[in-house]
């Protein structure tokens, strides 16, 4: 049986988002139709019809029936959880943010600390944190597998790994591109950078050796903690050294760049496996 999904994509500004006329433009589109049943043995258009929810996802099951709202910045960390909720077919909107724009109180409301990503849910308020997001859209596409299950060494692996992404290496890339952050005097920004760039070649070498000899951060099974990878695998073909120098990285990233939700998230944020020469994007 073919599978059937209903997936809305529309990527809005955050400058033009007007919740209340947005809401009033949700459509859900069956991508496939051959008139099959979802996994409850029921047609997802009278399901749709049912529930009145704008959209139901019938790729994976989900805990999330209502729509979800991805804030990103282009070609951020928010990356990762837009290529989870494609890969899961889950239903979401994406509004982008300008950049400069996190830090305005229209932003502020959604997430205080002026970041991305930040994941707008009906049944459990918006989540911020990288991980935190991946690990809710994880369990939210109930049988996708996108995280290992309770109770087995893998999931504390990808754990492991989307903690050390977000707690080592992606401080040194904020240290490395804004360095101004870290060091009141400009005479002292050189030495930021010196040291976050040696940062990130340690890690970089650290993630090569540790896929050497299995395809994904925890073994056979693609996880969202390689989603996560890939945004640093992506943006680190920028620096010196580059992901490019680092074979089983470089490796990773091109196998998830290949991947169609991958391009479909790069596609709606408008970038490109290369992005520019150096700094965010
Ligand atoms: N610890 C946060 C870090 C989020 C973060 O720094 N996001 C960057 C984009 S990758 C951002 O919003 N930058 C805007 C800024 O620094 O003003 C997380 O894991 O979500």
């Amino acid at each position: 049986m073919s599978p059937i999904r209903n997936r809305m994509r529309r990527s809005t500004s955050l400058r033009n988002e007007r919740p209340s006329v947005r809401a009033r433009g949700w459509t859900a589109r069956i991508l496939t139709d051959h008139g099959a049943l979802d996994p409850h043995g029921r047609d997802p258009r009278q399901r749709l019809a049912l529930t009145g929810h704008r959209g139901v996802h019938v790729g994976c099951r989900t805990i999330e029936a209502t729509a979800m709202k991805l804030f990103y910045l282009q070609g951020s960390c928010a990356l990762a959880p837009h290529i989870a909720l494609e890969h899961a077919g889950l239903v979401y909107e994406a509004v982008r943010v300008d950049r400069g724009k996190q830090a305005e109180a229209s932003y502020l409301r959604i997430n205080p600390l002026g970041r991305v990503p930040a994941l707008a849910t009906a049944s459990h308020g918006t989540i911020t944190e990288v991980p935190a997001v991946l690990m809710y859209i994880a369990e939210a596409a109930t049988d996708c597998s996108l995280i290992p299950s309770v109770g087995t060494a893998a999931r504390y692996d990808a754990l492991r790994w989307m903690a050390y992404l977000s707690s080592t290496v992606h401080p040194a890339l904020g240290r490395l591109w804004r360095a101004e952050r870290f060091a009141v005097d400009a005479i002292a920004l050189p030495a930021v950078q010196h040291a976050a760039a040696a940062e990130l070649a340690s890690d970089f070498a650290h993630i090569e050796r540790r896929l050497e000899d299995r395809q994904w951060l925890t073994g056979d099974q693609l996880s969202v903690a390689d989603f996560y990878l890939f945004v640093f695998g992506r943006l680190g073909l920028r620096l010196a050294p580059s992901t490019r120098e680092f074979p089983n990285f470089h490796r990773h990233t091109l196998a998830i760049a290949r991947l169609p939700a991958a391009q479909r998230a790069m596609s709606q944020q408008g970038i490109a496996l290369e992005g520019p020469q150096s700094g965010p994007g």
